[in-house]
């Protein structure tokens, strides 16, 4: 193996060190508001509090785990971070067994808040979930096969990276219905609000796939160390969006929507 090819300099790899602990951090804090901010809502929407308690305990343990696989794939040889010898190599996998919980909560999160109730909460929470695992498990074979690894294969990479995506445009098209309907049965600040978690959304789920694709960049010339530092940045500018700033706007809308309904926060 050409161990030249996985140097990393001393501040690529102290920013993918930074950027993880930033992540696991920020799911730390965000448990905590979550878990304060509960009861700032009538009860028949407080199960979006609780699904974003279980979302950050998940992505605190992963993200950890994944500064941890950091650390221990490299070492320092008195200029630059190398493959340490007989450690296991840095993989982004975890992180998909992370999104396999994650994916299915956040997408039934919302429709707490968007009040789907009855038949048709049913329906959207089984098309969710199946949707949003089939997703995952295909990216997950793929990204086995991801350019730059020992076993690469563009083609395997591609193959199970566009099936993934099929499943991904009908999250999309199934989340724009959700907020549509949501959206207008509110009004004033809180329809202002939960409808920006629409942009929010598109923007923030989009940047797993293009953090996905990313290693192409090597096959176009690019760097390994630039490739891998850009993917984790992405990954993690993803994860606080898609579940910390999404979980929050959630949260204010259903306290927003909560005292319009004459409900008031005691004590
Ligand atoms: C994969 C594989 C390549 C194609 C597509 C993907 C989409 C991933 C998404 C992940 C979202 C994860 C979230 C996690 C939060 O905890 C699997 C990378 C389309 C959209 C929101």
């Amino acid at each position: 193996m050409n161990t030249e090819l996985f140097t990393i300099s001393i501040e690529g790899f102290e920013i993918v060190n930074h950027i993880l602990t930033l992540g696991y951090a920020t799911m730390a804090a965000a448990l905590f508001f979550f878990i304060l901010t509960k009861k700032n809502c009538l009860p028949k929407y407080r199960m979006s509090s609780v699904i974003s308690v279980v979302v950050m305990v998940s992505a605190f343990l992963l993200l950890f785990i994944q500064k941890e696989s950091w650390t221990a794939a490299y070492a320092f040889n008195g200029a630059a971070y190398v493959l340490n010898p007989g450690a296991d190599l840095f993989t982004n996998g975890y992180r998909y067994l992370n999104w396999l919980i994650d994916v299915p909560m956040l997408l039934i999160q919302i429709l707490f808040v968007a009040e789907i109730v009855g038949s048709d909460r049913v329906r959207y929470m089984t098309r969710f979930s199946v949707s949003g695992c089939m997703m995952i498990l295909l990216g997950y074979i793929g990204q086995f096969y991801e350019p730059g690894r020992l076993n690469e294969s563009i083609f395997w990479w591609a193959f199970w990276g566009l099936a993934s995506t099929g499943f991904f445009i009908y999250v999309l098209i199934l989340i724009t219905r959700v907020i549509k309907e949501g959206a207008a049965k509110m009004d004033g600040p809180a329809q202002s609000l939960f409808s920006a978690i629409l942009p929010l959304f598109y923007i923030s789920w989009w940047l797993y796939p293009i953090a996905y694709a990313a290693p192409v960049l090597m096959e176009a010339g690019v760097s390994y160390q630039f490739t891998i530092v850009s993917q984790q940045v992405i990954y993690t500018i993803a994860d606080i969006s898609s579940k910390v700033v999404y979980g929050v706007m959630l949260t204010v809308t259903a306290s927003m929507i909560s005292e319009k309904q004459g409900y008031a926060v005691d004590g």
